[in-house]
């Protein structure tokens, strides 16, 4: 009987890990991450807002340069520079970048770009090399992670293009509960199915 009880707790807990949302860095969310990210400026930073799509995630915003103004349209989110070409995307010419960090593990599997269409341009995204040529078959602009890229709680990750125009329009992402959370989480199926079993 012991042993029905743990893996039922282990499949309870299993389950409450598989949240993934797709996030959405545009401003057609309803509300989404965009909406709150439109507006913010250099000025602003650090700078803390909710991510609409995971209850309890946030995201802070430490540095956007140079006259760095996040912007987010019907279309991407980007940099608004003083001396912009395209308002709504990252250009490498002008050396746009955004650094955030989330308050809690996120395990990121998907991103969807935009403009992201010329052979030669590259995105970094938080260490992560992505060319022209990486993004998935089929599509233009989507690139799906080899495997989930994890990022840890508070750690601070820099986007921008290193070569071209880009911009970021949506993340396929998953909030990573913390290993003491998991712990009263496993702790609470047991107690439920112990209690249940009385
Ligand atoms: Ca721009
Ligand atoms: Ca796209
Ligand atoms: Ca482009």
């Amino acid at each position: 009987m012991k042993k029905t009880i743990i893996s039922l707790s282990a499949l309870a807990l299993t389950s409450s890990l598989s949240f993934g949302a797709l996030v959405r860095l545009d401003n057609t969310g309803a509300p989404g991450l965009g909406d709150n990210l439109d507006g913010i400026a250099v000025g602003d930073a650090p700078m803390t807002v909710s991510v609409p799509e995971i209850p309890g995630l946030t995201i802070t915003i430490h540095s956007l340069g140079p006259d760095g103004l996040l912007n987010a349209t019907g279309t991407s989110l980007g940099i608004n520079g003083a001396s912009d070409a395209d308002t709504d995307a990252f250009e490498s010419a002008f050396g746009q970048f955004a650094t955030f960090s989330f308050n809690q593990a996120v395990s990121i599997t998907q991103l969807d770009f935009t403009t992201f269409d010329n052979t030669g341009e590259v995105f970094n995204f938080g260490g992560v090399v992505i060319n022209n040529g990486d993004l998935s078959n089929g599509t233009t602009d989507v690139y799906d992670f080899v495997v989930p890229f994890e990022i840890t709680a508070n750690t601070q990750f820099t986007i921008q293009a290193t070569s071209g125009t880009i911009g970021i329009e949506a993340m396929t992402l998953t909030a990573v509960p913390e290993s003491s959370s998991i712990a009263l989480l496993g702790l609470g199926g047991l107690a439920t199915l112990l209690r249940r079993r009385r």
